[in-house]
């Protein structure tokens, strides 16, 4: 079989590639280089599509932006995509972006990307970390052992990126010199394949390592090897390495590593760490005190009351006071704390509070308000009610399913507030490295649904966005890892459109209906997770991340980010909410919608109990889900509902599917089998769990 070639240069222009480590500042290189935000976060795994943008002069240098690899022998899909782009990219100049304060874990890779035989420049990066913790690199040192150009910089200061730019501009990356020296066997053996097939000379000699390894991965689709001499090399390999007491890939490693030790011991200098940084010092109390004024200052110019009617009392003086612990005490000691079993939680129960407040009941109570009343219901409305006369035209912008009464409405007034409070706060979470701490403290809820630790994060990116989130689970490393993932996203999370909502409508109920929701809504995670874990086929894999430091974050990047995720909703996310206005008011022009609803009302109605005005409200929440859950939001403001009603639809909108964007981004990312199976699971749980609730309330004669 043959097919495309891999291993051939893409394109004709000069290319870039920025190659690293997870969570080493490639993004925030990329951003300087090409004038370009790609979103810059404290997690590993943040990029896990390329980017591409352009440099240098006359902008003719195409830069991409890569996932972060910890080895050419990928783990993981996102993995993948890097050493596939460097070979797509034969003759790309690659950027080596390292984490100067794990400069080990950073030759490792430099080792690699020097047997693919690419010309390369080498960043040492987080400089400013490195210096606090007692890492000090002889650059000039360690760029003659490589035989490459080492540039030390501090990225996020802009430090030393003017003469990355330079590098790239005078072109002059080379092929490194170093080499790492393996066993006999291993020599020997690259020399009996190399041989044997001397196609694979173009992949270097990471490739013919790479099978010797048992990676063969590296080789689909490429059309000038013979299959048959690959597979008959490979199973050669793995008749041999069963006689050997260990395989292959463990002598590569092993020698790899004594070649980074080498390195290290000839040009880095550790010294003991400065104890004297977590103790509290006059800078740290002089921040806390301003903090304190500040927090003073507000409540006195404010009032109480003022703040507590806007939802922001108590929950300011609350952030007030976390930041104020932290600064006195600094990230350091914060850091052990949020890792601890008792403590940890706690921190975790702040956080979620404050997001709760900031969300559900300061973004969607008031600012919502403040957008809804001020300026559709006494503006906008009655203007375009104006302008467009008595008859389609006023129906079609004004009308019960107008486009600005309705579609408009509900994203600009309901869910824009709320989610761009939400990207707010999200991102600064994201960017003070505290989400792959939480993935400490669930790992172990988490092995119960047979994924790692690592899962945490695609889960809890999900209440950002849960198509991201599905595009952020290949950080995981197995199939049924991302398929359990997967399908926990898509029926029990809910994203920061709709959560906001959500929140919005739980202050309107009362605490132990609240309760009830969340109960089912982690049950069903827990108990379809385990089953999943439990019958799904496949392998599951350790629990290996990375915990970057807790950072201060940066207001830069988190308005950049901000911006930039709000301008996606804008664009990507309010035309679905307009395309669906307009087929409920086609389907409603026409006479169409009465039958919609009488097919949809045997569940809305029969099996949910809801009134029959919810079936549009369903039909929207099949486009987003929280456009479903506004709709809720309107009907509840019209008293349309009761509390058990509330219950039964918001746990109904919770489990539902959360967008035809994720639905196509699953497709995508696991085939259409596994996302049609997906889809209809989550609708048949979403409406069963709805109905036996509506039953048991009934049966109990409770009500809310
Ligand atoms: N202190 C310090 N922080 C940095 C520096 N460079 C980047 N950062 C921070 O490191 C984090 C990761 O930066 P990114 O640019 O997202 O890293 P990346 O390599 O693209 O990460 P992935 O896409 O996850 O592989 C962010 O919080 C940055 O603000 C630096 O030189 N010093
Ligand atoms: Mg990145």
């Amino acid at each position: 079989m043959k097919a495309t070639g891999n291993a051939k240069e893409g394109g004709d222009g000069k290319v870039v590639l920025l190659v690293g480590n997870p969570n080493v500042g490639k993004s925030v290189i990329f951003a300087y280089l090409t004038g370009r935000y790609t979103v810059v976060s404290n997690y590993p795994g943040t990029t896990v599509e390329i980017a591409r943008g352009h440099t240098g002069p006359g902008h003719q240098i195409e830069v991409i932006d890569t996932p972060g690899v910890n080895s050419l022998f990928p783990a993981s899909e996102d993995e993948k995509v890097t050493r596939d782009l460097i070979y797509k990219y034969r003759n790309a100049v690659i950027v080596q972006v390292a984490d100067a304060k794990n400069i080990d874990r950073s030759l490792l890779l430099t080792t690699q990307l020097a047997e693919t035989g690419c010309r390369m420049i080498l960043v040492l990066n987080m400089m400013d970390e490195a210096r606090q913790r007692g890492v000090e690199i002889d650059a000039a040192r360690l760029a003659s052992i490589l035989g490459i150009e080492v540039i030390e910089a501090v990225a996020v200061e802009k430090r030393g990126l003017s003469r990355i730019a330079g590098a790239i501009a005078a072109d002059s990356a080379r092929v490194p010199s170093v080499e790492v020296v393996y066993p006999d066997l291993i020599e020997k053996k690259v020399l009996d394949v190399a041989g044997i097939e001397p196609g694979l000379e173009r992949y270097g000699k990471l490739g013919v390592l790479s099978l010797i390894a048992g990676d063969r991965g590296l080789f689909d689709g490429d059309d000038s090897l013979e299959v048959k001499t690959i597979e008959a090399l490979a199973s050669a390999i793995s008749d041999e390495e069963k006689k050997l007491a260990s395989p292959f890939s463990y002598h590569m490693a092993a020698a790899r590593r004594r070649m980074v030790n080498d390195i290290t011991s000839r040009s880095v200098k550790r010294k003991a760490l400065i104890e004297a940084e977590s103790r509290p010092g006059p800078r740290r109390y002089a921040a806390a005190g301003s903090i304190l004024i500040l927090t003073a200052a507000l409540i006195a110019a404010l009032g109480t009351r003022s703040l507590a009617q806007a939802g922001l009392f108590p929950s300011l003086p609350v952030l007030f006071a976390l930041v104020l612990c932290i600064s006195i005490a600094g990230v350091r000691r914060i850091d052990r704390w949020t890792l601890h079993p008792v403590y940890g939680v706690l921190f975790l129960a702040a956080i979620v509070y404050l997001v709760y407040n900031f969300v559900g009941v300061f973004a969607a109570g008031t600012l919502v308000d403040f957008i809804q009343t001020g300026l559709f219901d006494r503006l906008l409305i009655p203007a375009v009610e104006k302008v467009s006369g008595d008859g389609f035209v006023r129906d079609l912008l004004a009308g019960d399913y107008g486009l600005v009464s309705m579609g408009l409405s509900y994203s600009i007034s309901i869910v824009l507030p709320i989610v761009v409070v939400f990207f707010l706060v999200f991102g600064m979470l994201e960017d003070t490295g505290y989400f792959p701490r939480l993935t400490v403290l669930t790992n172990k809820l988490f092995r119960m649904v047979g994924v790692n630790g690592k899962a945490t994060l695609p889960v809890v990116l999900g209440f950002g966005c849960v198509t991201m989130a599905i595009l952020a689970s290949r950080i995981l490393e197995t199939k049924k890892e991302r398929i359990i993932v997967i399908t926990l996203l898509s029926l029990a999370i809910p994203c920061s459109a709709q959560l906001g909502v959500t929140m919005s409508l739980m202050s309107a109920i009362s605490i132990p209906a609240v309760l009830t929701i969340m109960l089912i809504i982690v049950s069903e995670f827990l108990i379809v997770g385990s089953l999943l874990g439990r019958y799904l086929k496949g392998r599951t894999s350790d629990f290996i991340l990375e915990l970057p430091p807790l950072r201060v974050p940066r207001v830069s990047n988190i308005a950049l980010k901000t911006g930039a995720r709000a301008r996606w909703f804008l664009v990507e996310a309010v035309p679905y909410f307009l395309a669906a206005t307009l087929l409920i008011f086609t389907l409603d022009r026409t006479g169409a919608l009465g039958a919609v609803h009488r097919a949809v009302e045997p569940v809305t109605n029969g099996i949910l109990g809801l009134p029959v005005e919810t079936a549009s409200v369903f039909i929207v929440g099949f486009f987003r889900r929280d456009y479903g859950a506004a709709g809720l939001y309107r009907l509840w403001q019209s008293g349309l509902l009761t509390g058990n009603q509330i219950v039964v639809a918001l746990t109904v909108m919770s489990l539902f599917l959360p967008c035809l964007a994720s639905l196509i981004v699953m497709v995508k990312e696991i085939g259409i089998r596994y996302a049609m199976i997906i889809f209809f699971f989550v609708m048949a749980m979403s409406i069963a769990t709805g109905g036996l609730l509506n039953l048991f309330l009934g049966i109990l004669g409770l009500a809310f």
